[in-house]
């Protein structure tokens, strides 16, 4: 598995999302990793409302599979071992009230057939600006979902989440 290659593919994805004070710009892109297929992408605000790039990732996903977002795990089979690449770690809580998008990675899982989303990489962690302490990977791994850092892209990662954010002196 080339996890370089997918996390670049999610910062792409990243650099699309128009900057916002109050988010940060993020990309993602879900995986099958028995055939290395790009499943489905997504960045921050590419679906109409205030969306965010894991969640446009599911959704796109979801709706090419004609599945209502909450169902979009019956699309992922254990066969895929479907993986999430995601510039930055899932949200555990959004200042907006709308549903974190741990989640709705959680909820892909079926965990009698083991289906659903089995990995998730992520670039960086959540800096505290928003909500503190994001416990994204501890929750993870209690669903039974893998949680691996791909590590080396921090600087950029960064850099392009926080563009639309007041740079402080
Ligand atoms: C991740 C995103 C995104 C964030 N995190 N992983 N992907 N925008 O696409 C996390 C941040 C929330 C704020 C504000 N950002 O975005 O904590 O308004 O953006 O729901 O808590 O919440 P809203
Ligand atoms: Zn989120």
């Amino acid at each position: 598995m080339d996890h370089e290659k997918f996390m670049r593919l999610a910062i792409a994805e990243a650099r699309k999302s128009p900057p916002k004070p109050t988010n940060y710009c993020v990309g993602a892109v879900l995986v099958d990793t028995v055939s290395n297929k790009v499943l489905s992408t997504g960045y921050t605000l590419e679906l109409e409302g205030n969306t965010h790039a894991e969640q446009c990732c599911l959704a796109k996903f979801a709706k090419a599979n004609s599945l209502p977002e909450e169902r979009v795990g019956e699309a992922l089979p254990v066969a895929m071992q479907a993986a999430l690449y995601t510039s930055m770690e899932p949200c555990v809580e959004r200042l907006s009230g709308n549903l974190p998008c741990l989640d709705r990675i959680i909820r892909t899982r079926d965990p009698a057939s083991r289906s659903g989303i089995h990995t998730v990489y992520t670039g960086v962690t959540e800096p505290e600006t928003f909500v503190k302490a994001n416990s994204s990977k501890a929750r993870l791994r209690e669903s039974g979902i893998e949680c691996v850092h791909v590590a080396g892209f921090e600087a950029e990662i960064l850099e392009i989440a926080t563009a639309g954010h007041e740079k402080k002196s």
